[in-house]
């Protein structure tokens, strides 16, 4: 996928969600490893994501698919938490209502259930548990916040997921309306991926 004065390292960027990927790939480009995908090693095995936090889910993803390939694998979780529905989508943003929605059925139906909210009841945050697992070692995470407000109607076609109707107020714009290097200086999994990338400047040699 990207290969840069690596010496044949290998880092798995585990998701089969093609929005997460492009971000990674662009977050982690100073990383001293090739990046390589689930796609790109042939895995098309899901992870049944069975934990009830984003660490554990992270800890699950980024073990399993480093078991399956062997190679130093980084897996994240994420999620959206509003507060005006208990925390809720959270652990379950991806499987939010109805197997068969995608992710424009998803922000249609968190906007059903928050009809009638006020603005001022409208904060929400994205959260981002990364971890990296390897055969050998103890998996390792790091965790980055972001802060907003869902907004009534969705705006821009940037990002993914719920990045329409998440309004960064010192932005006045959606993440969907931001271009991807601005959403990833910001981003929950923008500021995940820095403390990632810190670690992997100094990764040991195997
Ligand atoms: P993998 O498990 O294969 O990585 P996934 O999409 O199932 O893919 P998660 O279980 O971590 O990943 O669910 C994350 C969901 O949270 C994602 O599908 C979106 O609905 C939402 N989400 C996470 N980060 C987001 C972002 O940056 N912008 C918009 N929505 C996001």
């Amino acid at each position: 996928m990207t290969s840069n004065g690596s010496q044949g390292r290998q880092l798995l960027i585990a998701t089969h969600n093609d929005g997460k990927l492009r971000e990674f790939v662009t977050l982690l480009r100073d990383v001293p490893f090739s990046l390589t995908s689930l796609l790109e090693q042939g895995v098309s095995e899901e992870v049944e994501e069975t934990g009830t936090t984003f660490q554990d889910n992270a800890i699950i993803k980024a073990q399993a698919y480093s078991q399956l390939t062997g190679l130093l694998t980084l897996a994240d979780d994420s999620g959206l938490e509003v507060d005006a529905l208990g925390g809720d989508p959270g652990v379950y943003s991806a499987r939010y209502g109805s197997e068969g929605l995608n992710d424009e059925g998803r922000v249609d139906l968190l906007l059903h259930n928050m009809r009638g909210v006020p603005w001022n009841l409208r904060s929400a945050r994205f959260r981002c548990v990364i971890a990296i697992a390897a055969p050998n070692i103890e998996p390792v995470t790091v965790e980055g916040t972001v802060e907003g407000i869902i907004q009534y109607e969705p705006a821009g076609d940037g990002g993914f997921g719920y990045d329409p109707v998440f309004l960064l107020p010192q932005k006045g714009l959606t993440t969907a309306q931001l271009p991807m290097d601005e959403k990833n200086s910001l981003s929950h999994r923008g500021q995940a991926a820095q403390k990632a990338a810190a670690l992997f400047r100094d990764w040991p040699a195997s």
